[in-house]
């Protein structure tokens, strides 16, 4: 193990630990036995060699023998290494075939690896769930004393019963992970699109930890296993509360479609299921891990149509790291969630998603009257907003005019972060889905024409209305960037006056 806990530490010495079942007890062994046999022949040959340059050194006068090719000695050094060989292949091979063996196992789990978690699935108990890293942000991050099992605790532990023989079946959703639980003497690849089988009796009841064992990613670190061991008897009261659980939580869940959270209930459970699920990628703040994990602050993806964000919660990104929730979430917390993405962190949107938008998929028209009262909300909560630092700034940008220079910058940065991933860097865009702005009617022609596209977006088409999202300086600058980048050369310097004019008239 390369990093043991500094907990642990006093308690691994160097060796291998015979673990807590009869088969890591027997690789124990094994391990043991080859490692004493090793150490026999270092003994042995490295003492027949000091023994010879001892014994037999030219300042005792010795002379070295002349024979040669002694048919004796050939025979002698390759039977005694071979039968050293089988020797140890006799035994080695005995306990592989043993840790190959799960039949007749008695309970089965599927073990799904997972970018980055582990999903646990009884078959015959019907008991499924994910386990999840429950180390705290705040230890990892260092702002808090590390807990006794930092980054070796989860959520929901895997428990499986005592003296039963249990078969797991490993298998992957995206990359190669490897499910590694020391004490088992389990450690055994999940590859996607493949079953590989292990199987494990622990007799002790307990705690037992592992981790991930094969690279797989940004938080290869942080999937642990943890296995509760309880005796049968514990095993099936436990497997009863999950079952209850499950048809709670099934009964909850279609009981939340009709449940209406207010937005503060929908901000405070989604900012909980923000942070377990998505902050890995799309950091705490949602600014993401841009080129890798896309920003969520002002993206179209969270400003644009509810439905949409919705399905992309549900249903993943295909070709992405963006994984489907919709097996991993209730549709209470995909609403929640949403409603968090589309509220937090300046994105302002005043949407609230309810759980029956969720799980309708198909229910656009139920969602079509639910939006109606948001978007009839959103300038009033906004009002709130805006009067403290919005209008101070609007009234600045009316007073000053920036220079070409100021514009120009200002302008660039606005677009490679609002513009660029439709109408790419070079402004030459992906036709016919997203225009050229290189040398386009727009960027060329009339100005106010121009600043009313952005400003308003354009009916019909993928193009926003940044009226809401950006400021009218940034609006300015803009449009100036687009107006004179890419040999668009129009010299057309816009003043955010310009923009607060047709911002105003919206
Ligand atoms: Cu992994």
């Amino acid at each position: 193990m390369l990093v043991v806990p500094s907990t642990m530490a006093n308690e691994v010495p160097l060796n291998l630990t015979p673990g807590a079942t009869e088969i890591s007890q027997q690789v124990y062994d094994l391990h043991m036995t080859i490692f004493y046999i090793c150490c026999a022949i270092g003994v042995i040959v490295f003492g027949a060699m000091f023994y010879s340059m001892l014994a037999h050194r030219k300042s005792k006068g010795a002379v070295a023998a002349t024979f040669h090719e002694s048919t004796k000695v050939e025979i002698l050094w390759t039977l005694i290494p071979f039968l050293i060989l089988i020797g140890m292949a006799i035994p080695a091979t005995k306990t592989l075939i043993a840790m190959e063996d799960p039949s007749n196992s008695d309970i089965t789990i599927q073990v799904t690896g997972s970018q980055w978690k582990w999903h646990y699935k009884y078959f015959d108990q019907d008991i499924e769930f994910f386990s999840l890293l429950s180390t705290t942000q705040e230890q990892i991050a260092g702002a808090e004393a590390k807990g006794e099992h930092y980054l070796l605790e989860v959520d929901k532990p895997l428990v499986i019963p005592t003296g039963k023989k249990v078969r797991f079946l490993m298998t992957s959703d995206d990359v190669i992970h490897s499910w590694w639980v020391p004490a088992f003497a389990v450690k055994k690849d999940a590859n996607p699109g493949f079953i590989n089988e292990a199987w494990t009796i622990v007799d002790e009841p307990g705690t037992y930890r592992g981790q991930c064992a094969e690279l797989c990613g940004k938080d290869h670190g942080f999937m642990p296993i943890v296995v509760e061991v309880v005796t049968p008897e514990a095993f099936d009261v436990w497997v009863a509360e999950q079952q209850q659980a499950a048809a709670d939580a099934a009964a909850e869940a279609a009981a939340s479609l009709n449940q209406t959270l207010t937005m503060e209930e929908s901000m405070t459970l989604g900012e909980q299921v923000y942070i377990a699920r998505c902050a890995a990628c799309h950091q705490p703040n949602g600014a993401g891990l841009p080129g890798v994990f896309p920003s969520l602050k002002k993206s179209p993806y969270i400003l644009g149509d509810v439905a949409a964000h919705i399905d992309i919660v549900v249903n993943g990104q295909a070709g992405t790291a963006m994984q489907a929730f919709s097996g991993q979430l209730t549709a209470k917390e995909i609403a929640a969630v949403v409603t968090y993405e589309r509220n937090a962190w300046g994105n302002d949107t005043g949407d609230l998603v309810q759980a029956a938008d969720v799980a309708g998929g198909s229910g656009a028209e139920e969602s079509a009257p639910q939006e109606q009262p948001a978007t009839n909300l959103k300038p009033v909560t906004e009002a709130v907003v805006v009067t403290v630092e919005d209008v101070v700034e609007e009234v600045e940008e009316q007073l000053s005019d920036l220079s070409m220079d100021e514009l120009m910058s200002k302008g660039e940065q606005v677009y490679m972060a609002q513009c660029v991933a439709c109408h790419q860097p070079t402004g030459q865009g992906m036709p016919p889905a997203f225009p050229s702005l290189v040398g386009s009617p727009i960027t060329v022609g009339d100005v106010a024409a121009h600043i009313d596209i952005v400003v308003k977006g354009k009916p019909g088409s993928a193009m926003m209305g940044y009226g809401q999202m950006l400021t009218a300086t940034e609006i300015a600058a803009v449009v100036t960037y687009e107006r004179n980048a890419w040999g668009n050369n129009t010299g057309d310097a816009v003043q955010p006056s310009q923009v607060h004019a047709a911002k105003s008239g919206q």
